[in-house]
Formats: structure tokens, sequence, C-alpha cells
């Protein structure tokens, strides 16, 4: 663990402009780009990094036949475009290679305070101050919470799972020392993240069985590679690197982004026709049956895949679907009474999605605890900020858009919005500020009546539901999502 860093950049105190303190907590695509965006303000900052290296998400998972189902060229950050994605698609090492190479050239990397997790974040008259395990403290005008969605593994409470005397573990923890050639290897789970794992593992086992709880609907789509001319043509000209960029951009957000918000629209129904016409291309009738989801289409998030249905059906793999009832010694017994003997269990099973910046400790104004506030449900005014809570901003945070699109592009967006109530207190026209209770709850209301028409409520259980079955995540269109983020209403906030 180092100290906290001792270059990190002073603010030189431009006239007429408050010198601030700035915390970011968490290293991953948010995190480093707050980083950026503070640096660029010339905002003295330290972020606070539990792990041992950046890269959030694509630094935890490493399983075998980790990519990313957005396009590459635009899962990527604005002001660092990179012409040398080797596909349409980008493997997960890439991209967390793409995230520490910009961390080490945009300067993150010395301001980063590796190995220590925030505890404790707790507010008064002076600012917030912030604790971590390993007991350091120290004070800070702004907070940016960039702690990710997708991060706390949710590990099902098996009967019998420590009794495994095989390798277990959580796809997002994966061990690599355990071997997987030749190995009967069971994967529990059918989301993105097991697609996936079928297609990387099924052909490389003895035997290869998925335990399905619930079918998915599959997005067929080819993952084309770069030739080495067009990524010379996309270095040596930048506009047409981001043309490129506008184009993947348009066509998922015209497609994909406005099918789920509407489960009568026409997009929706060509991605059902799509889904329904590669899931034909099952041969054997009874798999088909059993793979076919009771479900419309991106209801639940949608697995992209083109190999997923070849790795199903290849000659080591098995689709379980006898429900699982517990987990012995030599393997998974089924509650048709079969044990399944298996060398290797992953567990495909998703994260707890509602976590944000906790286990951590948030005492805002006032002694107002996050864990009392987000008893039933997290909520943020636009995402980004919540009563009560001056000058904390999360990115990424309760009911942000989410979905087959690049969250990076929504990052920056909500940066953008957030550095602009920050200058106000740079500027000093504020000491603090935070959204009003009266803006949050009708920010609520409306999103809740919004999600009334979009297809995550048509009827199936999924991580984009809160647990009052209400989508946890933005239900209005992207375009609305720009435009609130374009500039704060003042009269939403509360400013001292
Ligand atoms: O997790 P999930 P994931 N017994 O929550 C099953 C992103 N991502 O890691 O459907 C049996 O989607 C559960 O079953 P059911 C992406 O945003 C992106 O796959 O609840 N099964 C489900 O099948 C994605 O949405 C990419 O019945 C149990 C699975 O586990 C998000 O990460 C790649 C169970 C969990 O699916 C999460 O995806 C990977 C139990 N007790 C991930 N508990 C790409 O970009 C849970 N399950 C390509």
């Amino acid at each position: 663990m180092n100290d906290v860093p001792k270059d990190r950049i002073e603010d030189a105190g431009s006239p007429g402009r408050r010198p601030l303190r700035a915390a970011v907590i968490g290293a991953g695509m948010a995190g480093i780009l707050a980083a950026v965006k503070l640096r660029e303000r010339n905002i003295d900052l330290a972020v606070f990094e539990k792990a041992d290296s950046v890269g959030g998400t694509w630094r935890d998972n490493t399983y075998p036949g980790l990519a990313c189902d957005v396009a590459a060229h635009w899962y990527t950050y604005s002001f660092a475009r990179n012409p040398d994605w080797d596909r349409l698609m980008a493997a997960g090492p890439d991209i967390r290679a793409y995230f520490e190479r910009v961390a080490a050239e945009r300067g993150v990397l010395p301001l980063i305070r590796f190995g220590d997790e925030v505890t404790r974040l707790e507010y008064d008259a002076a600012g917030w101050q912030l604790t971590t395990a390993a007991g350091y403290r120290d004070r800070f005008d702004i907070v940016i919470v960039a702690t990710g969605v997708l991060h706390h593994p949710n590990i099902p409470q098996f009967e019998g799972l420590e009794t495994f005397e095989g390798a277990v573990f959580h796809s997002a923890r994966w061990d690599h020392d355990v071997p997987l050639d030749g190995k009967r290897i069971g994967v529990v789970g059918t989301g993105s993240t097991a697609a996936q794992l079928t297609s990387a593992l099924a052909p490389r086992s003895a035997h290869f069985s998925l335990f399905q709880r619930t079918p998915q609907w599959v997005m067929p789509r080819p993952n084309p590679e770069y030739s080495p001319e067009e990524k010379a043509a996309f270095r040596a000209d930048p506009a047409a690197l981001e043309a490129l960029v506008q184009q993947l951009r348009s066509k998922t957000l015209e497609g994909y982004a406005t099918a789920v918000l509407d489960y009568d629209s026409p997009q929706l129904a060509e991605i059902e026709r799509l889904c329904r016409e590669h899931l034909e291309t099952v041969r054997d009738p009874d798999l088909r049956r059993r793979l076919t989801p009771d479900y419309r289409a991106a209801c639940k998030r949608l697995v992209i895949s083109d190999d997923f249905y070849r790795a199903i059906q290849h000659p080591n793999a098995e689709l379980v679907t006898s429900p699982i009832v517990r987990i012995e010694p030599a393997g998974i017994r089924t509650a048709d009474g079969t044990l399944h003997e298996l060398d290797v269990l992953a567990l495909a099973t998703g994260f707890l999605v509602d976590r944000f910046i906790r286990p951590a400790k948030v005492i805002g104004r006032g002694g107002l605890d996050l864990d009392d506030v987000w008893a039933e449900v997290p909520s943020a005014y636009l995402s980004v900020t919540v009563p009560g809570f001056p000058n904390l901003f999360m990115l990424n945070g309760p009911n942000s858009p989410v979905g087959n699109f690049s969250l990076i592009e929504v990052s920056e967006r909500q940066v953008g919005y957030l550095m602009q109530l920050i200058d106000g207190v740079q500027r000093g026209d504020y000491r603090e500020v935070s959204a009003t209770p009266e803006a949050l709850d009708r920010f609520e209301a409306e999103r809740q009546e919004a999600a009334k028409r979009t297809v995550w409520v048509t009827g199936c259980n999924s991580w984009y539901l809160d647990k009052r079955g209400v989508p946890s995540s933005w239900t209005f269109s992207f375009d609305r999502f720009a435009q609130e983020m374009t500039a704060p209403k003042m009269a939403d906030f509360e400013t001292r």
C-alpha cells in the first residue's frame, strides 16, 4: 500500500477560484475518467482503489472467453479514441490494457492510493472526512464515487457448496492455477458471462455442463477483424475514426436502446425476430425447446453471441435444466436425482447490484446514514446526487443507464454534468451542493412511470429489476439522458 501521493497536483489557486480537494473512489473506467477531468481543472485530488491495479470490472474479470459485447471503438473515452482495436468487439485483456494505458498516459497512476479500501465517509462543516480500512484519514471538499455496479459477486448459498472437492470459484474471481483442458467443467448461470464461458470451455473440456435455471435470448452478432490497412487509416485520419464511432453509436441507440423502452416497438419486434431465427440453428428439437425463453427478448439483458448455440451443441456439452438440489463432494446433484460429476465448478451467477459505495459507511449532513436512506432501494437524483449528501457525486450510480451500450459515454456525460456543479464550488458561488428531496421525488415518480412501458417489466426476473420489481435503470430515452446531462437545473439543487 502506498501513502497518499505526494505529487498531487496542487491547485495553483487561479484568481477567484477556491482551492479544492477531491477524492475519487475506485480506479476503474469511471474513476480514471473522473481523475482525468479533475486534473484538467487543476483540482488537488487523490484516487482510492482497494485493489492493486486499475481497470475495475476489466481487472476483476479474467475468465476464459471474456469480451465486451459493445463495439470497441465506441467503448473508449472521447478524448482517447483507439484506432488499434483488433475486432468489432474487443477481448477483455485488450480493454484492461487500454484503461491501464490511459491511466498512465494521463498522469492518473501516481494519484492512486492502491490496496486500501475506503470504509467511511462522514460530512461535517469542514467537508468529507474519509477513513480507510488501514486507518488512513483525510479531508476532502468533493467526493466522486466511481465504485461500479457489477462488482460484488453473487454467490448462491447452495447446500453443500463447501464440501465440493474440486475447484470452485465465481466467474469474477477466476483461479488461473486450475487446469481446464480435458477436465469435467460445470458452469452455473446463463447470463452474458456463462454464454462466453460456454463458447470458450465446451470444446476444451472432457465434459461441459451448463446449469440453466432460466433460458436466455441470444442475439447473433459477427465479430469481424479490422485489417492492418483499416487500422492504419484510422490512425492517419482521426475524423474517419470518429465517424466510425458515431456510426456504431447511432446503430445501437436507434436499435437496442429504443427497443427496450417500448415493448410494442418495431425495434423490439426485430430483435425478437433475429433471436428466434438464431435459436432455429439449434438442431435437436428437445434442446431447442429447453433453450427457448418464455418471456420477451431483451427483458433480461440480451446475450450477444455468435457461437453460444454452436458451443452448447458440441459433443462434450450438456445443458442441464433439472434444478440444482445441492453440491456434493463429487459434483452437483439435480432434482432428477442425477449427480453431475465435476472437477471444476464456475459460478457465473452475477452480482449484487444494489451496493454501489456500500459496504462503506456514508454519513451525510446532520448524521444522515446512507444505509437508512437506501434501506428499501438505492436512488439518486438523475443517478448522480443524493439529497442530504452534499458534494458527493456518483458515476453509474442508482438507476443510471445500463444495457448493451457504452457505459463510457454514460460516465462522460455524468462527469460533464457534475463538473459544472463542482465549478460552482470552485468559483465560490456556494460551498456545498446537493439535490433537493423534491427534485429526487419528482424524478423518481417520472422514472417509475416511464418504466411501465419498458420491456424489463414484461415478465422476467433480472438484475435490471430492484427488489420491488421496478427497473433499476434509466427508463427514459438516451436523448433525454444526454439532454439532462447538458447542464444542471439549479432550481433542483440546494446550495449553501
Ligand atoms: O450475470 P447475470 P452475468 N441457481 O446476473 C443464474 C455484464 N457482462 O455475470 O436467470 C441457479 O446476468 C441466473 O439465473 P436466472 C452484463 O451487463 C457483460 O452473466 O436468475 N442459477 C443467471 O442465469 C451482464 O448483464 C458482458 O434464473 C442462478 C445467472 O446466474 C452482467 O455483466 C459479459 C442462481 C446470472 O446472470 C452480469 O452478467 C459478461 C442460483 N441460485 C457480463 N443465482 C459482455 O459485455 C443466479 N443464477 C459480453
